[in-house]
């Protein structure tokens, strides 16, 4: 009894003291612009999805003239939970819906118009997409946003103050009907061509002045006064000023707000910002996780790679903006499959990545502190409070921390944050590290911002020092941490060229390669891959990738390679260029020739260089973003001389629309030097004809 009254009195004491001491405390004074609240509590997102999901779904495109009808939205099992979950389970931790996109339709049953779900065969009517996402975001404790597109390409009224009145009718609507929302999105794509309520023509409108933004942010400020707004130039975030995915390694949270507008011809400049910005306006890096915004078919084969999500996130989020990745929810009304694995790859990746800060507890000390040490000190920044900070002295801007291991350590990875609260000061430091008893430089870089991360090669560091070399004003870092990655373990990318050489290649140059080419499994005790070598015969290549730290490997992949293209040339095509076409023949299937379509028949003939006995042959379409001419129905023909011909196979490529991979027919073995291959039906009822790759099968 006697001895916990002695320790409450002790406390009390200590706690005087403290505050006594706190009284004295004088912080930082703020520096240029710094965030709004909203802002700071969106900047706490970070990694959030898109959902594009509307008419373009069932009509197979990505902007909609606006002629659309209500019939052609029906979703067979739309389901807003197997949505948020996927993206709560992916660490994500909010969603932006596209409740209109440029084409009108409104997902929501809006009372301002007919073209919306109302009127469509969906749940007969009574479907609202909106209220089902933003019941499931409650139930999973997931943000909703919503993106609203100024441009409507079926509104009659569009481009007289008519329609303004509407969108900001919508938009009053969109932020009364669904509980919180904490981002909308106004998209800087805007006036052209569109069908227009039946007027079919082009319309032009002043980005500037046209939808009186200024309504629309009070609007939006009167009925969801968390919400931030996006924009190009802001106010509350900024589109980053490419749709793939990365923020310029220079990325200043700042904008000359007054300059940028919706459209803003010099978006470039929103990569990096302003460093001499007026406002603050941090950058969101918008990007789908495949080729396009929303769900087509043909792109099942086309969801990015684990490596290259892995590089976006690392140059988005680990670049001083927010990551909006994109899901194209499909025409069944759930996010596909394909998309779910990849995400569930990522988010394994960067757990795996983030999950041991090696920084913790370690010995900081700094070259220079702030007046009163005790709340301004180095140890701060691996405290694990982001409101607690480093902070100079008010006239030193130059000043370096050192973190120090008790034993050597390896590391591969630095993390770093201002202490945005008082604004983005600095513009230069580099990374050092004690290697052996030397001081090596790691990296130079120059803004850090909200969270700034480095990746680099595994070094066995005794100490780290981080120097800021260049900050407006004293540079404030509120954390630290060190982290020693794993490596990256993703398939091997196997190549062959025109002259039958292969190579092989993974994403983390700390992975092995083996292979093998007897069409036995593949181990670590496999032939090693180190660089390229010929294959000219048909051959059956198996490979793996292989981390040798942690003794694990990928599953094998399989490739087979028919004779090599080394003596092939195109002889003939029916139109187009002649001289493009040997990228038919190239072995790459990222080139492709096409031909104009004035002549018939559509066919290229092909020079093998000698006589093979063939029982087959392969058909790679365009695999562009925007592919045309592909074949599916096809003749295919063999010659010895280029004179006779022999019809080797006539048939279909099915439901290669959708599904545009390589296609392999057989037939029975031919002789023949020359080949044939004639389209004569192209999808779509397109008059041209592609490919991008041509080949055979050899008897064996
Ligand atoms: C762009 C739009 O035109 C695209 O269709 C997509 O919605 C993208 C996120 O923004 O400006």
């Amino acid at each position: 009894m006697k001895k916990s009254y002695l320790k409450t009195l002790l406390i009390g004491l200590l706690l005087g003291l403290c505050y006594s001491c706190a009284q004295n405390v004088t912080k930082p004074k703020p520096y240029g612009p710094i965030p709004t609240e909203r802002q700071l509590a969106w900047h706490d997102m970070e990694y959030y999805a898109f959902i594009h999901f509307n008419m373009n779904t069932f009509t197979n495109m990505e902007w909609g003239d606006g002629s659309e009808k209500p019939a052609q939205f029906n979703p067979t099992a739309l389901d807003a939970k197997q949505w948020v979950k996927t993206i709560k389970d992916a660490g994500m931790k909010g969603v932006i819906i596209t409740a209109k996109h440029h084409d009108g339709f409104c997902l929501w049953p809006s009372k301002y118009t007919e073209h919306s779900v109302k009127n469509a065969p969906w749940k007969n009517g009574q479907g609202d997409v909106l209220k089902d996402l933003s019941e499931a975001c409650a139930a999973y404790g997931l943000k909703m946003g919503v993106y609203l597109s100024p441009w409507d390409r079926n509104h009659a009224q569009y481009g007289k103050p008519e329609y303004v009145s509407y969108f900001h009718n919508q938009l009053r609507e969109l932020l009364t009907n669904y509980g919180d929302i904490f981002e909308v999105w106004f998209d800087g794509a805007n006036g052209g061509s569109g069908y227009y309520g039946g007027a079919n023509e082009t319309r032009k409108i002043d980005n500037k002045t046209y939808y009186q933004w200024d309504k629309a942010i009070e609007i939006v400020r009167e009925l969801q006064p968390n919400a931030v707004i996006f924009g190009d130039g802001g106010p509350g975030v900024r589109w980053v000023g490419n749709e793939e995915g990365w923020a310029n390694e220079t990325n200043w949270s700042l904008l000359r707000k007054k300059e940028v507008y919706p459209g803003y011809s010099k978006y470039k400049e929103l990569r990096s910002g302003h460093e001499d910005g007026t406002h603050w306006v941090p950058a969101e890096c918008d990007v789908s996780i495949r080729p396009g915004w929303y769900y087509h078919p043909s792109e099942d084969i086309q969801v990015k790679s684990l490596s290259h999500l892995v590089d976006i996130y690392y140059q988005s989020i680990g670049r001083n903006a927010s990551l909006l990745l994109n899901l194209p929810v499909d025409h069944r009304g759930l996010v596909h499959e394909k998309d779910v694995e990849q995400l569930m790859a990522l988010k394994q990746q960067v757990e795996q990545d983030f999950s041991n800060n090696i920084a913790k507890n370690i010995k900081v000390t700094a070259t220079n502190v702030r007046g009163n040490k005790a709340y301004f000190e180095a140890s701060n920044t691996i405290d694990g409070d982001k409101n607690t900070y480093w902070a100079t002295e008010d006239t030193v801007t130059e000043a370096s921390m050192t973190l120090e291991f008790e034993t050597p350590t390896e590391v591969n990875r630095i993390l770093l944050q201002e202490y945005i609260n008082l604004g983005q000061r600095v513009y230069g430091f580099n990374v050092e590290a004690e290697v052996n008893g030397n001081w090596v430089i790691i990296d130079t870089q120059t803004t850090i911002g909200v969270k700034r991360i480095l990746r680099f090669d595994t070094i066995k560091a005794s100490k780290i020092r981080v120097n800021i070399t260049g900050a407006k004003a004293s540079p404030l870092i509120s954390n630290i941490e060190l982290y020693r990655a794993p490596n990256l373990l993703t398939q091997p990318v196997v190549k062959r060229d025109k002259k039958g050489f292969v190579s092989m290649d993974v994403a983390d140059k700390n992975i092995d390669i083996y292979y093998t080419i007897d069409g036995t499994e593949p181990t670590s005790k496999s032939n090693k891959y180190n660089e390229p070598f010929s294959i000219d015969a048909p051959t059956v290549i198996n490979v793996i990738a292989y981390d040798a730290e942690k003794s694990k490997q990928t599953v094998s992949k399989t490739i087979h390679y028919d004779i090599s293209k080394k003596d092939w040339k195109v002889i003939k095509v029916s139109s187009g260029k002649l001289t493009d076409a040997h990228k038919i023949i190239d072995d790459n299937p990222n080139t492709s020739w096409a031909s104009n379509g004035e002549n018939t028949p559509n066919e290229v003939v092909i020079d093998l260089g000698k006589v093979y006995q063939l029982e087959g042959f392969t058909y790679t379409p365009v695999q562009g973003r925007w592919p045309y001419g592909i074949v599916s129905n096809y003749e295919f023909s063999v010659s010895q001389n280029n004179k006779t011909w022999t019809t080797a196979i006539t048939g279909e490529f099915g439901n290669i629309k959708n599904s545009p991979i390589k296609q392999t027919v057989r037939f029975n073995t031919l002789k023949g030097r020359y080949i044939k291959l004639k389209g004569l039906k192209i999808v779509d009822n397109d008059k041209r004809f592609s490919a991008s790759e041509i080949g055979v099968i050899t008897k064996q």
